[in-house]
């Protein structure tokens, strides 16, 4: 995968934002993200037809100004609607049965913290792994502690060459911290999608960093 892709990765489900999830996306888009993934999860999100129905509507917004479309979690619908990439956690599937599933175009990424997960991630061949929580986050309800942008630190010294995308509890103000410490992208999720201006919201956030 083209690693300039990471740098500022949005991401959102129907529980994410006020506003019509399409409108935020056309709007981050407008405001400058290099990537998005379609996460619904947690209380509310939306199941079986309604979910594909709001995948398609979001993935061809990103078709149309070539963005990547990458789907959280769901391999049968990322391999149905021909989705860019597909995001597991590690208690998802594994990076092998995806391997077996998916067409070998489709971009993997995974979430890893620990140097053995990292390692693990290279060995299988994922495409990029996220990294976090970077900061505090409430967006997430099971999330875990922070690590801070010295997990990220901790993971290049080790010798870990995939590209990292941090996440977590980023914004305009910490973004550039996370890069400092060797990540090649930032992903959010409430920085953008609970902006009362998602475009500025994007396009700060770019600023910070370009
Ligand atoms: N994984 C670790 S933290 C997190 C996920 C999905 C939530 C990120 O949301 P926010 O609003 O950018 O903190
Ligand atoms: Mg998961």
């Amino acid at each position: 995968m083209n690693k300039e892709n990471l740098l500022l990765y949005f991401i959102m489900g129907s529980n994410n934002t006020s506003q019509p999830p399409s409108q935020v996306l056309k709007k981050a888009i407008n405001g400058g993200i290099t990537c998005f993934q379609f996460r619904e999860k947690g209380s509310g999100a939306l199941k079986g037809k309604e979910k594909e129905t709001l995948a398609r509507e979001l993935q061809s917004i990103c078709c149309k100004h070539k963005i990547p479309f990458i789907v959280n979690d769901d391999t049968e619908l990322a391999i149905s609607l021909h989705a860019d990439g597909i995001h597991v956690g590690q208690d998802d599937e594994s990076i092998q049965e995806l391997k077996k599933k998916c067409p070998s175009s489709m971009i993997i990424g995974v979430s890893a913290k620990t140097i053995e997960e990292a390692e693990e991630a290279e060995r299988q061949g994922a495409d990029y792994i996220g990294t976090g929580p970077m900061f505090m986050t409430t967006t997430k309800e099971d999330a875990e502690l922070p690590i801070g942008p010295e997990g990220i630190w901790a993971l290049r010294k080790q010798g870990i060459q995939l590209p990292i995308v941090g996440i977590g509890g980023i914004n305009e103000t910490n973004a550039v911290e996370v890069i400092e410490a060797g990540a090649d992208g930032v992903s959010f999720i409430s920085a953008i999608s609970q902006a009362d201006d998602p475009e500025k919201a994007a396009s700060t956030l770019k600023d910070r960093l370009t």
